[in-house]
């Protein structure tokens, strides 16, 4: 069995690394690629190694549901607008939306395959999580099964990458023209000029003092791994310099006393993880080195200070564009292979967005 594939938005910097994912991994079999845009790249032609010349197609919903699966690396209103269209009906594709407009809605499943994999039998619409929240939690997920959790407490260090493309190209050409000597240096995407700064804000403010991004953090963490609106998950997103890696340090509170040996094992054996923990030899999780990895460093292991033996302090760098976004897409696809929900999604005789109940 092998698939039509589409991608809508493979211009941009998700849509690019979800096609090159596709390529390296290997693993989804994709008979045929097919790449969707607006009027500006339609007609343009993208070259690939394994799927040959692809012309970019205008997007359409009637022919985004002609694929089996579609990857959406477009905005939230993009999707709220097309998701469900294109996947509605027996004759519907299987949708991967990257963006927020589906997150919170308790029909949709959100997934993150190592976590919850399973649930992506129940949608032919599944929601990929922000990517700061896919990141921490490939390192907390493990953490939580075996030591339980009372609390979690966040800070982020996040790469211009998060806000696509012209964030990226924002701190390179603003960092140039900082060492050029200019004093006015521009910004359009970040609140304020990023080169040489840090900006603890990342979206817009909640009425609680929070910003949305940080509550995605609570909010995602909860749905992804079923804890009860009662266990506080608290984040401080804040954006640094860098380009594609984010970086956060977690301070998990556990329900059962912690065993550090134990814990280090855990992260050994979790998928998605890479321990680089050496701080004798000054190794540990940055940026710098996790750029480019499907893995998600983690290090500065320790008990905590704050939490005595119930508690757990480290450091997580994830790639952005990566674990937190295409990849994470390219493996629920690869889920609903293998646990054959793509396979039935074509066939599936409901009429909304339900595979099965
Ligand atoms: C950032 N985490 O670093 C954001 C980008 O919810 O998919 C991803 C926003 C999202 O700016």
């Amino acid at each position: 069995l092998s698939y039509t594939v589409g991608i809508v938005g493979a211009t941009g910097a998700v849509g690019k690394e979800i096609r090159q994912v596709l390529e390296n991994r290997n693993q989804l079999p994709v008979d045929k690629l097919r790449i969707f845009g607006s009027s500006r790249s339609a007609g343009t032609t993208i070259d690939t190694e394994s799927y040959g010349s692809v012309t970019v197609e205008l997007f359409d919903v009637d022919k985004a549901r002609e694929c089996d699966v579609v990857f959406l690396a477009v905005d939230g209103d993009f999707a709220l607008e097309h998701a469900e269209k294109i996947a509605a009906g027996p004759d519907g594709a299987v949708v991967i939306d990257n963006s927020s407009a589906f997150r919170y809605k308790p029909e949709i499943p959100l997934v993150v395959p190592e976590i919850n994999g399973e649930e992506t039998k129940k949608s032919k619409l599944i929601a990929n999580p922000n990517c700061t929240t896919a990141i921490g939690l490939m390192a907390l997920w493990p953490l939580i099964k075996a030591f339980g959790v009372k609390r979690v407490i966040m800070s982020t260090y996040q790469a211009s990458s998060g806000a696509g493309q012209p964030g990226m190209d924002e701190l390179q050409e603003g960092t140039r023209a900082y060492l050029n000597g200019e004093k006015n240096i521009q910004n359009k995407i970040f609140a304020h000029p990023l080169p040489f700064n840090v900006i603890p804000q990342i979206d817009k403010f909640q009425e609680n003092g929070y910003t949305k991004e940080e509550m995605k953090v609570t909010w995602e963490s909860r749905k992804i791994c079923r804890l009860s609106d009662d266990i506080p998950i608290s984040c401080s997103a804040v954006r640094i310099p860098t380009i594609r890696a984010h970086s956060e340090v977690i301070v998990l509170e556990t329900e059962e006393p912690v065993d550090l040996k134990k814990a280090r094992q855990v992260l050994e054996d979790a998928p998605g993880v890479k321990v680089v923990d050496n701080p004798d030899k000054l190794e540990y999780p940055m940026p710098l080195t996790a750029t480019g990895q499907y893995d998600v460093e983690v290090g500065r292991l320790r008990k905590s200070i704050a939490f005595g033996d119930n508690g757990l302090e480290f450091f997580v760098c994830g790639d952005q564009l990566l674990r937190g976004a295409a990849l994470n897409a390219v493996l629920v696809a690869e889920a609903m292979d293998k646990n054959g929900a793509l396979a039935s999604a074509k066939s599936a005789a409901s009429a909304d967005t339900k595979v099965d109940a």
